[in-house]
């Protein structure tokens, strides 16, 4: 599999070279002093979550400082999040610390693996990078499987770690996460044994999504239908993208009263659907689209950009002193903002920085409509059923996922135009760009694009389509009139994946390309056991998904 010369391999996003791995370099910009970190950072977590499993199985407790650097490492290593190798070494090296304290806790090592007695100083680093990337699992399904559910943990930690800042955190999903992980490093487990703990994963997925909606909801308020503006205001501004909303609380806060109006760009857009929000009147709109138009969206942006989480581009000079990082994010010769013990950030730089800059170079105009997710959809229940009882509304289909910058993308635009009038899209994450804007009306005074929020608000999808089975009194979640046609990108939609099939969710239709770490045989699996495909053309989809 290995190419000759190969730097690299990564083959963790739909975009991935040739559909079958970067080599030389990332699609996406990494490089391969960044792609060897992150594989190390990865094996060093695993090695430290073998070691916190030991501890908990000796009936110790592990402090939620280890568990939360556990879902930042694993986090940072997700696509289009840090770009930055030495910040990298950084945690590797907090890594092996931390683990050489715990590893002395234990009352026995025996049967402990070899990455976790792992140690050496970061001159070394790259040389035992070499030994543990990916390609180390020689099996390809076993190889498939292990990174299916490495990828699963890393949407998982994402959404975790949002939870985790704004104080919510769940130790039965840390212990799993780790007990999984240093499951990966245990050549004794079968390939069935591994699809079983790959769907344990969607279980424990639904769970972390569940934990982060309570922590947004009980934060912020349930969001509602809310307008949003796309155009722009006359002040200066700070764009922030990426999923982080306590960042955004902090940001908002700090700008109030400066003459400062802060946008929402890419995954942020949601954020103006939630009721706490509302209240500041220079949170101006969203700015642009998905994260891969950012190129030339932040440079007629003008003024300072905050990036939360992922998806980071690489940037262009004419913006790189423009553009921030914080939290799992980073890029060399960009400005990271750090929190504080307590978990503050100062955000003061930026602000500074953006009454020197100009107003916001318009893009567009209007609004769009969005909010729904399970609350705002519960509350027009009575309105959406009585819709599909009269024939109003045919068929949901549920078009979540992420957006990226792949031309056969352009299909979900086209296949959203083509849907029949009696059909209602239901999406969440920053996939909706491809149609949001594309005004497909309502039905009886529902919305034809219901976007429930960010790619982890998918749990709200699920909710919603749990709901109706029960008002539809149904016994499988299958009988119900939704097709699924969701586009992926990265790993949270791994996570959002495998939590779907574990609610019993068939027949996914997964595109623009089905990942290219499945493995024939794992591939074979997924279609003979839950139905999954890819796209074809929208003629054949439409045929197949709505009749
Ligand atoms: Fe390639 Fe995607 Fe990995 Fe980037 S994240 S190196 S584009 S597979
Ligand atoms: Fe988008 Fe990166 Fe996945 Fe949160 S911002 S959905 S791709």
């Amino acid at each position: 599999m290995e190419a000759k010369g190969a730097k690299m391999f990564c083959y963790q996003c739909q975009e991935t070279a040739g559909c079958k791995g970067c080599t030389q370099m990332g699609v996406c910009g990494k490089n391969p002093e960044v792609a060897a970190m992150q594989d190390l950072l990865i094996y060093v977590t695993k090695g430290l979550s073998a070691v916190t499993s030991c501890l908990r199985a000796e009936g110790e407790r592990v402090e939620s400082s280890i568990n939360y650097l556990v879902t930042l490492n694993l986090f940072i290593t997700i696509t289009n999040a840090n770009f930055d190798s030495q910040a990298i070494v950084s945690r590797i090296e907090e890594t092996l610390k931390i683990k050489e304290t715990l590893l002395a806790q234990l009352q026995s090592r025996g049967n402990l693996p070899a990455a976790a007695l792992w140690q050496d100083t970061a001159d070394h680093f790259v040389c035992k990078a070499a030994q543990v990337g990916i390609l180390s699992t020689e099996n390809e399904d076993i190889r498939s499987l292990r990174e299916l559910i490495t990828y699963g943990l890393k949407g998982l930690a994402a959404y975790q770690k949002h939870a985790n800042v704004l104080g919510y955190e769940n130790e039965e999903i840390d212990a799993f996460v780790q007990s999984t992980l240093a499951k990966l490093l245990d050549d004794s487990l079968t390939g069935d044994e591994l699809t079983a703990l790959a769907l344990e994963t969607g279980k424990w997925g639904v769970d972390g999504m569940a934990l982060l909606d309570k922590a947004n909801t009980e934060t912020y308020g349930n969001p509602e239908m809310t307008k949003v503006d796309l155009g722009v205001r006359k002040n200066p501004g700070i764009l922030i993208s990426g999923h982080d909303l306590k960042d955004l609380e902090m940001l908002l806060e700090q700008t109030e009263g400066t003459g400062v109006d802060v946008y929402t760009h890419g995954e942020m857009l949601p954020a103006h659907y939630y009721p706490k929000f509302k209240k500041y009147a220079h949170f101006a709109g969203n700015y642009g689209n998905a994260w891969w138009k950012q190129k030339e969206e932040f440079t007629a942006f003008g003024g300072p950009i905050l990036m939360t989480t992922n998806c980071v581009v690489p940037p262009k000079a004419d913006y790189q002193a423009r553009l921030f990082t914080t939290g799992a994010t980073g890029v060399p010769g960009c400005v990271h903002i750090e929190a504080e013990a307590d978990g503050t950030k100062d955000f003061s730089s930026l602000i500074e920085l953006a009454k020197k800059c100009p107003a916001p170079q318009e893009l567009e105009q209007g609004q769009i409509v969005g909010g729904f997710a399970h609350e705002q959809v519960f509350a027009l229940a009575d309105k959406v059923v009585a819709a599909v009882k009269s024939g109003a509304i045919r068929k949901f289909v549920v078009m979540a996922g992420c957006d990226g910058r792949m031309k056969s993308r352009d299909y979900y635009t086209e296949f959203a135009k083509a849907l029949p009038q009696d059909t209602v899209i239901l999406t969440a994450g920053c996939a909706k760009y491809k149609y949001i804007k594309l005004n497909l009306g309502d039905i009886a005074g529902i919305p034809r694009v219901l976007d429930a929020g960010q790619c982890n608000d998918s749990y709200s999808l699920a909710l919603i389509a749990l709901k109706l089975k029960e008002v539809f009194a149904l016994d499988d979640v299958n009988e119900l009139p939704i097709a699924y046609n969701i586009a992926w990108y990265e790993q949270k939609a791994v996570i959002v994946l495998l939590a779907l099939l574990h609610l019993g969710v068939k027949n996914i239709h997964l595109g623009p390309t089905l990942p290219a770490f499945l493995s024939p045989n794992v591939a074979k699996v997924l279609v003979e056991n839950f139905g999954i495909g890819t796209i074809s053309t929208v003629e054949a989809d439409l045929k197949k998904m709505i009749g």
